[in-house]
């Protein structure tokens, strides 16, 4: 029951961003809290006007009720807002849990100062204890602390009751491109200080070794307190300069105790991404005897952050920041994540060479940042602001001008001793107003060590940031774009994309080309991929509800489990969704990694390879910090003739930079077709991140380049074709026919292109046989494709040679079939051939524009592991510049391809119109044989779903396209 406040509707009321509520600090009270988490009582009002009834069930704490078999669902909405009312104002119904549970206050605590602390409340909180009011607060992903001192008694029962108001005008703030939940999703906590305790603490180190301690006590302060503090044991000096000048200045109190601790360590051992040296600072407030009234641990990291030119440097270096956007996120909990899952997310991610992550779009779960400290990121923490739908009523409304200044400040007040916070960021698309001018000057007085950005602050164009951001950081910006702008002589900022690389389904195409031009343009220094994960929240087909936490343990790779599927926006009935843009992360749900982190992980790899003629490769240090002892290397020779050899590698020596000659470690054999040598570049230890051995890179270099497919003797048989020119072979079930046409990718679908194809009907063209002719052992079938914006002209010929038979094909568009989707041949096979091996990239997925992280090899994988299953059905499982491959079943019979060139193919279960046709999994039937493409031009994925298109290099060029393969019977 909301009584108590229903005078003031909190609800409504943005001038209301707290009552009650202490002040945020950084002093970490989780190692001395009891915590409450489990089942609370539960009830899910219509309204924060209903009463609460006798009738409790039970929820779950931490964790969102729209996960916990409440009629209460989640909603999926991006820009849009769930409901229609304008700022401040939220709907009548407004789904209301009320959370209640008895506490029994430990005996002990008599006589000290005992505090609440609520995790994380969406997106009001209201707190009363024994039916008393006793504070409210909002900003979703901040813990709020109460202090409920006066009103529980040490050794005594009390009944804490939280309600969280769905919907408020803080809603309107918490605009942010994900699921809609209601509850409490962090955990929470009592404690007990003393009365006399460190009310905040706020570190500085700089890589020189200094480091200054500012404590700060809040009274009534007895003569003679005082705080000392300790850095891996040693002692700190206290700085009486600060405290005589404090006196002289008379800004002694007696309720506000200040106390300096300063230290210069030697040799000291900087914190940088690679190097994440920490060391730990405990703080202690002494009462006048000499006993701890208080202590509070830290671990700092030395290191400088600073702007020079349009430099962002870290220790005085420009990093590249290979960055994601990361949400707090989990399929079964919501946004309530464990200490285990935000590892496994940051391990992943360091393994797949990320170093920097963007907290989107709010202060993520604490334990993020320790990790981060710990196993080596920048961050960039976001407060939680993002007003999109009514972005320009909201930046400059004096009513929410509080809801800013107060969201950011929270969010460096707790976060402000991390070194892995590099930068803060004022929010996310809120558009740009006095309101983020009034946050961004509280940071920049506050914090003086670390920069500020914000996308939003661009009102004259991405590159000119006006005063609210230090950084220029664009959302999606073109390449073209970046490299003309650090090329122009006006650029007067560092330019670090806030997001880029939209990873909607299959996508990510032109990665490559991305970091190409960071790489080799001044002024240009990364992004932050968008995004880490697909969101997509483990459903029961059977009754359409989330699994919730009884889900754990049932979902599996990719695909959910039986009976379950990963659902997206609208699958809960929602009304408004915005569908499958939630899933759009290099991650699935489940945290399976998506094709294209492979792809960065080579894009990102501290080792390159280089090849220089007559002299042998060359291997350069691509690191910003160290040396190449924490790595150690295997050589690896592919040939095309199936040939793959192995010789260990032996690393030189090399500063961040520098670059050495090797000498070739084979003898390259004579024969045996093209060859490729490779830099299999491993761990050489145990790392916290990774077991020693794990791959952290594969540089490689073509050693030998040959033309690929062999003249095969004209054999003395003819080819069959049936009455309408198809091939007849015994282990095809549909012959090769002319595919223009693929199964729309995310990309496709957004960006516009699956509705032009389906406007010029390239998903279905009527085949008309135009003429058959026989010469000896090659027949000629002349055919045409005729789609509703144009006739495609197919020629093949088929040839009988020794050992099987030669397909040569050409394709004429025409020019108003300008950029399909793929030109080539797609056929079918008998059931049973279940293994695909190929030389060619591999063994992962990759497309034209996405095929610089798969090294060329010999590779082999079952059929059904070559489909990526990517949330909405679509294109998937293509590999690139393959060059040749078998497809065969366990006793090793089967057919062989050998192809004219490098070619885009794929081999799946499913027809591209089958992939179309459905929105999820769990729809597709399996066929029993293979759906194998053979491509001469395929498009390049791009990231047009958000962003830019693939580049004109990637797309399928009207006019003649050939190709030509030979197909044989193992
Ligand atoms: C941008 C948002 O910041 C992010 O939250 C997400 O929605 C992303 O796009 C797309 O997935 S905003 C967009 C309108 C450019």
């Amino acid at each position: 029951m909301t009584a108590p406040f229903a005078w003031l509707r909190p609800w409504e009321a943005p001038e209301v961003t707290s009552w009650g509520r202490l002040p945020m600090c950084a002093v970490d009270r989780r190692h001395q809290a009891v915590c409450l988490d489990g089942e609370w009582r539960f009830q899910l009002l219509p309204s924060p006007e209903a009463a609460a009834t006798d009738e409790w069930g039970s929820s779950y704490v931490p964790g969102a009720w729209t996960l916990q078999d409440t009629d209460d669902p989640p909603q999926y909405t991006n820009v849009q807002m769930p409901f229609p009312e304008f700022p401040p104002h939220v709907p009548a119904a407004n789904p209301t849990g009320v959370y209640e549970r008895a506490v029994d206050v430990p005996g002990e605590w008599a006589g000290r100062r005992i505090v609440l602390q609520v995790g994380a409340a969406e997106s009001v909180l209201l707190v009363q204890v024994d039916g008393r009011p006793v504070g409210i607060s909002k900003d979703s992903h901040l813990a709020a602390e109460f202090d409920l001192t006066d009103v529980v008694r040490a050794g005594a029962r009390a009944v804490v009751r939280l309600t969280v108001v769905k919907w408020s005008d803080a809603s309107h703030i918490e605009d942010q491109d994900q699921w809609w939940h209601g509850g409490i999703t962090r955990s929470v906590l009592l404690y007990a200080t003393d009365p006399l305790h460190l009310a905040d603490v706020t570190v500085q180190a700089r890589r020189s070794g200094e480091l200054r301690v500012d404590c700060q006590v809040r009274g009534p302060l007895p003569e003679g307190w005082y705080v000392t503090g300790d850095l891996d044991g040693q002692l700190l000096a206290q700085d009486t300069e600060f405290d005589r000048a404090n006196a002289e200045d008379e800004r002694v109190s007696e309720f506000l105790g200040e106390a300096r601790l300063l230290a210069r360590v030697p040799d000291v051992r900087a914190w940088t991404a690679e190097t994440p040296e920490l060391y730990g600072l405990t703080v202690r407030l002494h009462r006048p005897d000499g006993t701890v009234a208080d202590t509070s641990y830290h671990r700092v990291g030395f290191r400088d952050v600073e702007i020079v030119g349009r430099d962002l440097l870290i220790n005085g270096e420009r990093v590249f920041i290979r960055g994601v956007n990361r949400h707090d996120f989990h399929p079964l909990t919501g946004r309530t994540v464990s200490y285990d899952d935000m590892r496994a997310d940051l391990v992943l991610l360091k393994r797949f060479g990320f170093n920097a992550i963007r907290t989107a779009h709010y202060p993520n779960d604490p334990a993020l940042y320790d990790l981060a400290d710990e196993l080596g990121f920048y961050v960039v923490d976001e407060a939680d602001i993002e007003s999109h739908d009514h972005a320009h009523e909201i930046a400059d409304d004096p009513r929410y001008l509080n809801a800013f200044v107060d969201r950011v400040s929270r969010m460096v007040l707790r976060d402000k001793n991390h070194p892995s916070v590099i930068i803060w960021s004022l929010g996310n698309e809120s558009d740009y107003g006095a309101n983020h001018d009034a946050a961004a000057g509280w940071v920049r007085r506050h914090d003086p060590t670390r920069p500020v950005q914000y996308e939003g602050a661009a009102k004259r164009g991405w590159a000119d940031p006006e005063v609210a951001s230090d950084i220029a950081c664009p959302m999606y910006a073109p390449i073209e774009e970046c490299v003309a702008h650090a090329l122009s002589g006006k650029q007067t900022k560092p330019l670090i994309q806030c997001e880029y690389s939209h990873a909607m389904g299959n996508s990510n195409g032109t990665l490559a080309d991305h970091w190409a031009a960071i790489e080799a343009t001044p002024g240009l220094q990364g992004g932050f991929i968008w995004e880490f994960w697909d969101h997509g929240i483990l459903q029961r087909v059977s009754d359409g509800r989330p699994a919730g936490r009884a889900g754990a343990g049932l979902y599996e790779r990719g695909v959910a489990g039986p009976g379950h599927r990963w659902a997206y926006g609208g699958d809960f009935g929602e009304v408004p969704h915005d569908g499958a843009f939630i899933a759009d992360g290099v991650v699935f749900p489940d945290r399976t990694p998506k094709p294209v982190l492979y792809e960065h992980r080579e894009i990102a790899a501290p080792v390159r390879l280089e090849c220089l003629r007559h002299e042998g490769p060359v291997i350069a240090n691509h690191q910003h910090f160290r040396g190449l002892d924490w790595l150690t290397a295997e050589w690896q020779l592919s040939l095309a003739d199936g040939r793959t050899l192995t010789a260990p590698a032996e690393l030189p020596e090399l500063r961040p930079g520098e670059t050495a000659a090797v000498p070739l470690p084979f003898e390259l054999p004579e024969g045996g077709g093209e060859a490729w040598l490779t830099l299999k570049v491993m761990t050489a230890r145990d790392e916290p991140w990774a077991p020693r051995g794990t791959v952290v890179c594969l540089p490689q270099v073509r050693l030998r380049a040959t033309p690929v497919q062999r003249t095969l003797p004209v054999a003395d048989r003819t080819v069959e074709v049936d009455a309408d020119g198809l091939l007849v072979h015994p282990l095809l079930i549909a012959a090769p026919t002319l595919s223009l046409w693929r199964a729309p990718t995310d990309n496709d679908e957004l960006g516009g292109m699956a509705d032009r194809w389906r406007e010029w009907g390239l998903d279905a063209p009527v085949r008309k046989l135009v003429a058959v002719r026989r010469a000896g052992a090659s027949v000629g079938v002349l055919a045409e494709y005729v789609c509703d914006a144009g006739v495609v002209r197919h020629e093949q010929v088929f040839t009988a040679v020794e050992g099987g038979i030669r397909v040569e094909e050409s394709a004429q568009l025409p020019e108003t079939l300008n950029d399909v989707a793929r030109v080539g041949s797609v056929f079918e096979t008998v059931a049973g051939l279940n293994l695909l091996e190929w030389f060619g990239p591999g063994p992962w997925e990759s497309y034209p524009d996405r095929s610089a992280g798969a090294p060329v090899g010999h590779h082999a994988l079952p059929v059904d592991e070559l489909f990526t299953p990517y949330l909405r059905p679509q294109e998937s499982g293509g590999r690139h510049g393959v060059r040749h491959f078998t497809l065969s079943a366990p006793d090793a019979t089967g057919l062989a391809v050998e192809l004219g060139r490098p070619s885009q193919i794929s081999v799946t279960r499913y027809r591209a119109a089958d992939l179309a046709a459905a929105a999820h999994h769990d729809e597709l039937v399996p066929r029993a044989g293979c759906v194998v493409h053979i491509d001469a031009a395929h498009r390049g994925l791009g990231t047009a779903s958000c962003g830019p298109d693939t580049s004109p290099a990637y797309l399928v060029p009207t006019g003649t396209h050939r190709w030509g393969w030979i197909l044989r019977v193992l």
